[in-house]
């Protein structure tokens, strides 16, 4: 045994952090085993094989605490090539572990395996993960659970329990197959048959209703539970709603918020959200959990079924009466801006909004739709995704890869600051030529640089809701507006004291969103549609952010196990 006397000096510095800072004593190790195998599941009366983590539909949750490192062996046991992305955990100087294939890494070919291993720094809070190859996250999904460092209080009344509730879509065909009719025909893919809350798909039409597809939320009367509400779905922007009951929104992406009190919870895909449900209504009732798609260009197919699940109270009679809830119509756009503008940070003295007030990088990045030509695609060619008129290419090579490894000829760091030609972006009936251009580009920052980027909605085909997801940092949502970002107007209106901060957010139909961040994550980022047909469409772009001094501001090098392409 050292003495004390005896103890060096970098020793006793950590021997005394150790006791004077009990948290970080317990930042733990945890270690996950998620082996993707084939399993067959029946819904909607058809049996069909889907991969999965562990056999499970939704995939297991990961459970770790602010400070821990998770170690997750994902083990490729299925005929496709897999990765697996941590929706939302920052990944600081760990890119190697981001998961977006082709982005952070070459895809985990069948029979291999691949150690993800990040540390949660400055996080808490529900998170997913989900596979971020080809449309695989159908199936392969399931919650991340931060819990706040040992002894630190959430800052909301203590719930009695937390419930996880994983909203998704299920498809009769294999989701595969779907994907690729899609590109192969230019058009857009088939549209989900139902919506799914923790795997069940409900009582839904043509299918014998059975119970045991409904999900039941059990509850005791006058007790506080904390949702963890997941949007894991591809493309359905969605609505939640519980009968009679109201939630009280405390985090959304991980983030805490001021919070705010709503009937109707709105959660775009990638997006989480945290509330408070008091089970203060009649124990003998039953209430329908309803949850449906929201969907404002009225061109566009979405899934329109409705998803029912049942809240009820221990000890409640069996034939209790059904309380009913009707959801928002399809096309509420009030619905959707209403709670989206409501969320605000909770910013207080522990948990302070560090929104960036000077800005080095002032970007204009227009999100929207296209078509180009296509010989093979049924009319003769293909919708198409862009940023900046920009359809993502995807390369062969990870992006991460080529820029550490230095390989040329994988991508150029042109990606334009603004769109290449100025027009009237949200107009009605927008005229001019359809086609985008086909780049693999980065837009490339120093370490630290402060960015603003105002995202900009199109008209062109149809005006749509995007919900934009970042990866590697967290940004904040200074403002949000319909039709054309007007820079000296609507700047003057922005939040730069208590913007809500989260990881995705919708860029509204025929409207702009504006964000700040730092960047202060060496590394190269996705930056995309979470709706996986625009990401298949490509509409995506990354962010090449550079080391700073020293190798705490550098990624670090990759691990030796790094799958290659
Ligand atoms: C799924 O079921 C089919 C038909 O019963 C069977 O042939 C197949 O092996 C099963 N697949 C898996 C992964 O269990
Ligand atoms: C995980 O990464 C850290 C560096 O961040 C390294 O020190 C550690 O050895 C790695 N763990 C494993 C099991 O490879
Ligand atoms: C998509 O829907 C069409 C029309 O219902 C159907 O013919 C086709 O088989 C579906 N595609 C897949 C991959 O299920
Ligand atoms: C629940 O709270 C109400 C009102 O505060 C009270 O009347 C009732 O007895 C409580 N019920 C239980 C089961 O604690
Ligand atoms: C739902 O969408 C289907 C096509 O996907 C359409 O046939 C049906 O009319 C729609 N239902 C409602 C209520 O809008
Ligand atoms: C929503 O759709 C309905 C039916 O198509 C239409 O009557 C209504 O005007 C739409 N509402 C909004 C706000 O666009
Ligand atoms: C497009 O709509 C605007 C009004 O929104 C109108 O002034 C203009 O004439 C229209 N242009 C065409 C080509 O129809
Ligand atoms: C996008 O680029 C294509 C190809 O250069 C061009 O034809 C089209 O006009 C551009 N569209 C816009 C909106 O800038
Ligand atoms: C972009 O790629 C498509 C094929 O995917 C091609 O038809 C189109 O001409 C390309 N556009 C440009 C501007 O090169
Ligand atoms: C980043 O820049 C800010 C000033 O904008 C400075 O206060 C901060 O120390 C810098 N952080 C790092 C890690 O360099
Ligand atoms: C932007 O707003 C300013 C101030 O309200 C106004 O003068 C200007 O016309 C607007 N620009 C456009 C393009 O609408
Ligand atoms: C799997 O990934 C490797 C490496 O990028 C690639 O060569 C191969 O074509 C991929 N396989 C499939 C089925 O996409
Ligand atoms: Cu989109």
């Amino acid at each position: 045994m050292l003495r004390e006397t005896t103890m060096e000096p970098w020793i006793r510095a950590v021997f005394l952090v150790m006791v004077l800072f009990p948290a970080l004593a317990e930042a733990k190790v945890r270690h996950y085993n998620f082996k993707v195998v084939m399993k067959n599941y029946t819904k909607l009366c058809s049996t069909k094989p889907i991969a999965t983590v562990n056999g499970k539909f939704p995939g297991p949750t990961l459970r770790a605490r602010e400070g821990d490192n998770v170690l997750v062996k994902v083990i490729n046991d299925v005929s496709y090539n897999v990765t697996i992305h941590w929706h939302g955990i920052r990944q600081l100087r760990t890119g190697w572990s981001d998961g977006p294939a082709y982005i952070a890494q070459c895809p985990i070919q069948p029979g291999q395996s691949y150690l993800y291993n990040f540390s949660i720094i400055g996080q808490r809070g529900t998170l997913f993960w989900h596979a971020h190859i080809s449309w695989l996250r159908a199936t392969m999904h399931g919650a991340i659970v931060i819990l706040p460092k040992k002894g630190t209080p959430y800052p909301f009344p203590q719930p009695v329990k937390e419930k996880i509730i994983v909203l998704a879509e299920w498809w009769k065909a294999d989701t595969e197959a779907v994907i690729n009719q899609g590109t192969l025909s230019g058009m857009p893919p088939n549209v989900s048959d139902a919506h799914t809350m923790n795997g069940y798909t409900g009582p839904i039409r043509n299918c014998s209703i059975s119970s045991q597809g409904t999900y039941t939320l059990h509850v005791e009367h006058n007790k506080t539970y904390l949702l963890r509400i997941i949007n894991a779905a591809i493309n359905d922007e969605i609505f939640f709603r519980i009968a009679g009951h109201k939630f009280t929104v405390v985090e959304v992406d991980a983030s805490y918020t001021k919070p705010f009190v709503t009937d109707t919870i709105y959660i775009a895909p990638g997006q989480t959200t945290n509330a408070l449900l008091k089970a203060d209504q009649s124990p003998s009732k039953k209430y329908l959990i309803g949850m449906s798609s929201f969907m404002d260009a009225p061109s566009v197919a979405v899934d329109n079924t409705t998803n029912y699940g049942l809240l009820r109270y221990n000890g409640g009679p069996l034939g209790s009466r059904l309380v009913l809830t009707t959801m928002p119509p399809i096309n509420a756009t009030k619905a959707q801006l209403n709670f989206s503008n409501a969320l605000r940070s909770l910013n207080s003295k522990k948990y302070p909004a560090q929104v960036p007030l000077t800005i080095d990088h002032s970007l204009l990045f227009t999100t929207g739709v296209g078509v180009n030509p296509c010989a093979t695609c049924l009319n003769g060619s293909k919708l198409v995704g862009n940023i900046n008129n920009v359809t993502f290419v995807m390369p062969s090579i990870a992006l991460l890869q080529a820029y550490y490894y230095n390989i040329s000829g994988v991508f150029t760091d042109d990606f334009p600051s603004k769109p290449p030609t100025n027009f009237d972006y949200t107009i009605a009936n927008y005229t001019g030529g359809l086609a985008t251009m086909n780049g693999t580009k980065v837009y490339r920052l120093s370490y630290n640089a402060t960015v603003q980027v105002v995202l900009q909605d199109t008209s062109i085909i149809a005006p749509e809701s995007h919900p934009l997801h970042l990866h590697g940092t967290n940004f904040f949502v200074v403002g949000m507006g319909t039709g054309n970002y007007n820079a000296t107007k609507d700047f003057k209106n922005f939040n730069l004291v208590d913007p809500v901060e989260r990881n995705t957010i919708d860029v509204p139909t025929g409207g702009w969103t504006a964000i700040r961040f730092r960047a202060d994550n060496p590394g190269v980022w996705f930056m995309h549609c979470h709706l996986e047909v625009h990401t298949s469409w490509g509409l995506k772009m990354a962010f090449l952010i550079e080391n700073g001094d020293g190798p705490n501001k550098s990624i670090m090098p990759p691990p030796k196990d790094l799958p290659k392409c």
